[in-house]
């Protein structure tokens, strides 16, 4: 195949209406992100396009629900999930929204070069349509059971669980989402799509020219639908929010989400194109353009055979080479919900971890769910940081660093002769760019990461083998040979986790003191010339306590509860296993009065209260932030828990327990019903 000139790289628009979670960076950002960062650091020239995807039923049965217009609706969640994505470090060249003038008049030109090209049938029949709300029901509009797996929550278009694209039709006792009620049939017309015309096409492109290249979990899904038959799709909508039909005689209706979204990666080329003064056609019509979009399994059917359908029938674009499609990702077992609030939101961790992007990025590529659903959980979160990306990568490091400012002024020592531990190392830095390279080509992201830290592995091996800190007192000249090797490997690692780690990298290339590094350098291990003058050193990754992994599970637990109350289930924590009298006395509770009490920087949860417990005075961290303000509290008698043993909390010492009741809505002090003396006895 001839060599490709440029990448077009696509990563899906989220729908605006709602913060993006974990799900979606595993699914689709991660791996679309390192893919990009890989293809530039080689030198290739990439365009990186995302948006936010505006129209569609789920954002106008979110205006309903919250009683604001669908435009408010987008505006504020295009904005939230644009200036996360870009906190976390995610490399679109734009992100753009299809609610833009440019959209509207690229899906609108685009739907009439195929209406003037004869590829629609205008079908007039029935729609469901709820009377009491006076509204067509399609997509979101309309629910019921799933025909594939029962699943009582699908979609009139798509049913979440089993991942099926539906028709309203295919519903088993459809409803109103609007309403609730059944719903009847009106007449109505619509533009469609016809593909079956298609399937010859499909099977040749699809079935017999991508066997070898797309993912298996791609591959099954498209092929099982092509095998069970193409039907025509509607690309117009009765609706009153998307891109308006640029026909007479549709007037009053929208271009379908699904047909109007896809192009919205085109139009967003556009935007950028302007902004940048560059060419767009070149990035979607030129042969030797390769375009791949980064999407999760539910919008496969989508990209790899109704957008290719309308690409084909348009007869101007390229075909996407690859649509690596991940599975999807739970949490703590469970499936991800953005209505039953079963997700970990990225501003919320972004607020709760600050400076740990990498932290998530690389626990959830470790975790990618590339072939099957895989789970996310904050034990494994906290043991990913700790345990590898603290105890390996980031301790090779500081020991290469730090040896070399504590014995050579924190310069480059002299390379010295290869032995056998020099060449183990050397061979595994050498073969790795291309180890790396060949598994993100193939986007086998999990694969490419462990190979990463492998090298982070070898470069603790080497120096255990090696033992500088002994070869030192005899032979300084030796030591500063490992040094030199040690810290070569070092900036290898500088260009090798830029694609999955890219605010640790600026941050070992602080220590290195050193300008980015490309790919074509790595593998080389003379990157750093004898003498080059380190820069400080510094923690790469601080350990993640245990409290604050108990904190996100009591976020998780308090979800649960709440959706367990809104589900008529009444719950209640289970009682705790029995106990004497004597395990009762060792614990000293006394009352105390709050006398100062301070919000804690960068939690959401604690506040920092000084509490008089009569005796002396204690400062302990409580996690009432979100019910109580520290006015509110100050002047305050508690029951406090004063002989346990202090912990150390965001680096400040809390010395005690204020008792709180507390169900999964409310937290209340358990006090007095009267002031009584600071120092009390609670029996
Ligand atoms: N808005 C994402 C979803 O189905 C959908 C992607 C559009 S990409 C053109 O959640
Ligand atoms: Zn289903």
């Amino acid at each position: 195949m001839a060599e490709k000139k440029r990448h077009t790289v696509t990563a899906a628009l989220p729908y605006a209406n709602g913060p993006i979670h974990i799900g979606h960076l595993a699914g689709v950002y991660v791996p679309a992100d390192i893919y990009v960062r890989y293809l530039r650091s080689k030198g290739e020239d990439v365009l990186f396009v995302c948006g936010s995807d505006e129209h569609g039923v789920p954002i106008t049965l979110r205006a309903k629900k919250e009683g604001r217009t669908p435009q408010e609706i987008v505006d504020i969640y295009h904005q939230q999930i644009k200036q996360s994505f870009e906190d976390f470090g995610m490399s679109f060249d734009i992100y753009s929204r299809t609610s833009s003038p440019t959209h509207h008049k690229t899906a609108g030109e685009y739907f009439t070069t195929m209406l003037e090209k004869g590829c629609f049938v205008k079908k007039d029949g029935e729609q469901y349509y709820d009377e009491q709300a006076g509204q067509f029901l399609a997509d979101r509009y309309i629910v019921g059971t799933c025909p594939r797996c029962s699943f009582d929550g699908a979609y009139g278009d798509q049913c979440e669980k089993c991942g099926a694209t539906l028709s309203p039709e295919e519903l088993i006792g459809p409803r109103s989402a609007l309403s609730g009620d059944q719903p009847v049939k009106k007449k109505t017309s619509h533009w469609y799509i016809p593909l079956n015309e298609y399937e010859d096409w499909l099977k040749e492109w699809i079935i017999e020219g991508h066997k070898k290249d797309w993912k298996v979990n791609v591959y099954g899904q498209c092929k099982s639908w092509i095998d069970q038959g193409l039907q025509p799709r509607a690309v117009t909508r009765d609706l009153d929010w998307g891109v308006e039909v640029p026909l007479e005689e549709a007037k009053g209706k929208v271009l379908y989400v699904w047909f109007d979204a896809p192009i919205g990666y085109i139009s967003a080329t556009k935007d950028w194109a302007t902004e940048q003064g560059k060419d767009w056609e070149k990035y979607w019509k030129s042969e030797d353009t390769k375009l791949v979009h980064f999407i999760g399994k539910d919008n496969i059917v989508f990209h790899c055979i109704i957008f290719p359908a309308m690409l084909k029938a348009h007869g101007d674009y390229v075909l996407p080479e690859n649509v690596p499609a991940n599975e999807f990702m739970n949490l703590e077992g469970e499936k991800i919900s953005t209505s039953r609030n079963w997700a970990v939101w990225l501003h919320e961790y972004l607020e709760e971890f600050p400076d740990q992007q990498d932290v998530l990025r690389y626990t959830i590529c470790a975790n990618a769910p590339e072939t099957k659903d895989n789970d996310f959980t904050w034990k494994d979160f906290q043991a990913r940081n700790n345990s590898e990306l603290a105890a390996i990568l980031g301790n090779f490091i500081k020991r290469a660093v730090d040896f070399t400012i504590k014995n050579f002024d924190g310069q480059v020592p002299e390379k010295g002769e290869y032995f056998d531990p020099e060449k183990e190392l050397e061979q595994r830095v050498k073969d790795a760019p291309g180890k790396i390279g060949m598994a993100l080509e193939s986007y086998k992201f999990r694969e490419a990461l462990t190979l990463l830290m492998e090298v982070a592995r070898a470069g603790n091996k080497y120096l255990a083998d090696t033992e500088p800190w002994k070869v030192i007192k005899e032979d300084k000249a030796r030591a500063g040979a490992i040094m030199n090797m040690a810290l070569q490997t070092v900036a290898n690692i500088v260009i090798l986790a830029e694609p999955f780690l890219p605010f640790t990298v600026k941050r070992i290339r602080e220590m290195l003191n050193v300008e980015p590094l490309t790919w074509p350098h790595a593998g080389n291990l003379e990157l750093l010339t004898t003498g080059h003058q380190l820069g400080e050193s510094g923690v790469l990754f601080k350990q993640i306590e245990d409290e604050s992994i108990a904190l996100q599970v009591k976020k998780l637990e308090d979800t649960k509860a709440e959706n367990r109350a809104d589900d008529g289930q009444e719950s209640y924590e289970p009682i705790k296993g029995e106990i004497n009298f004597d395990d009762f006395l060792k614990l000293d509770i006394r009352v105390g009065e709050i006398i100062n009490a301070e919000k804690m920087p960068k939690s959401k949860k604690l506040l920092k209260l000084l509490i008089d417990i009569g005796s002396e005075k204690r400062t302990v961290l409580s996690g009432i932030a979100e019910h109580y303000s520290p006015e509110e509290v100050i002047g305050q008698q508690v029951s406090v828990i004063v002989n346990l043993a202090p912990r150390k909390m965001m680096g400040i010492e809390s010395q005690g327990m204020v008792l709180m009741g507390e169900d999964h809505k409310n937290i209340r002090f358990l006090k007095p019903d009267v002031k009584i003396k600071n120092g009390s006895i609670v029996r």
